[in-house]
């Protein structure tokens, strides 16, 4: 019998190629996220039996949890969560940020990544399984504008070390991915729809694509039993760090 993945987020960027990457390996999936005409096309693209989709809201727990006790039985013995949902809303410094931007940011990044993964943990344990969460590079390099979004990244990539060590001896897989720069539809929610500030970002850089972290959670997730990758922090050559910043005056 073929292998199952749960990937939240799969209507688009990296949770939509994680999809067709696991689906062409030959693994079942299910998936989830708010859109659910994008969820309708995977399952009509790769058949019911290959996909089944979780329309709901992240954020609203009752959701969650009628969603995840609603997957019929051939779908349940989920062997990979990819906690991958999420967004950034806002670029500017905390002093101008909308505080209902923050609450969302930890509301989706946060609080409903921990509700999943409390929810799937017994599951994950009898099967011997796998967690991966998308974390970020925001998560340990601060950059102005990043702040509650680096927070929540932060969480991510320290929960994930967390329950690595939770988990010792269950034989369950914990990894946390920081991608860099990656086009995605992740701008465009970040600056609520402005195409050409999302097209300005990537022009030129060469960025990270949805495929490559596909192709990342791919190789974790089908690596001998014995081996875990703790944290694996990806970046486009064309991005790397510059320094601190000095006020005078
Ligand atoms: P996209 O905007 O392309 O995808 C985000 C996904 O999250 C969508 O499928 C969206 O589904 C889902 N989602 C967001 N909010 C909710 C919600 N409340 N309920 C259900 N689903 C939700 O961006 P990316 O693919 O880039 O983002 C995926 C992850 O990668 C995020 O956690 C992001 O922080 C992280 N990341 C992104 C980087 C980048 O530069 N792109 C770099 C590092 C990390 P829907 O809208 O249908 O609900
Ligand atoms: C997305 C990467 O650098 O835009 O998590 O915050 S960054």
């Amino acid at each position: 019998m073929s292998k199952i993945i749960l990937i939240t987020g799969g209507t688009s960027g990296f949770g939509a190629a994680t999809v067709d990457r696991f689906i062409e390996g030959g693994w079942r999936v299910v998936t989830t996220g708010r859109r659910a005409d994008r969820l309708q096309a995977l399952v009509e693209r790769y058949g019911a039996e290959r996909v089944h989709a979780l329309a709901f809201d992240m954020r609203d727990a009752d959701a969650l949890r009628a969603a995840l006790e609603g997957i019929p039985p051939e779908f349940r013995d989920i062997d990979v969560l990819v906690n991958n949902a999420g967004l950034a809303l806002g670029t500017a410094p905390a002093q101008r940020a909308s505080l209902e931007q923050w609450r969302q940011m930890i509301d989706t990044n946060v609080t409903a990544l921990a509700t999943i993964t409390h929810a799937l943990l017994p599951r994950l344990i009898e099967r011997r399984g796998a967690i991966v969460n998308i974390s970020s590079i925001a998560g340990s390099y601060p950059y102005t504008g990043g702040n509650v979004y680096g927070g929540t990244k932060a969480f991510v990539t320290q929960f994930s070390l967390g329950l690595r060590s939770d988990l010792h001896g269950t034989g369950v897989r914990v990894t946390s991915i920081e991608p860099g720069l990656a086009q995605t539809e992740f701008t465009l929610v970040r600056t609520s729809g402005d195409a050409t500030a999302s097209d300005k970002l990537y022009e030129g850089a060469f960025p990270i694509t949805g495929t490559d972290i596909a192709d990342a959670i791919w190789w974790v997730a089908n690596l001998p039993p014995h081996l875990n990758i703790n944290r694996l922090e990806v970046m486009p050559v064309s991005q790397s760090f510059a320094g601190l910043q000095i006020h005078r005056g």
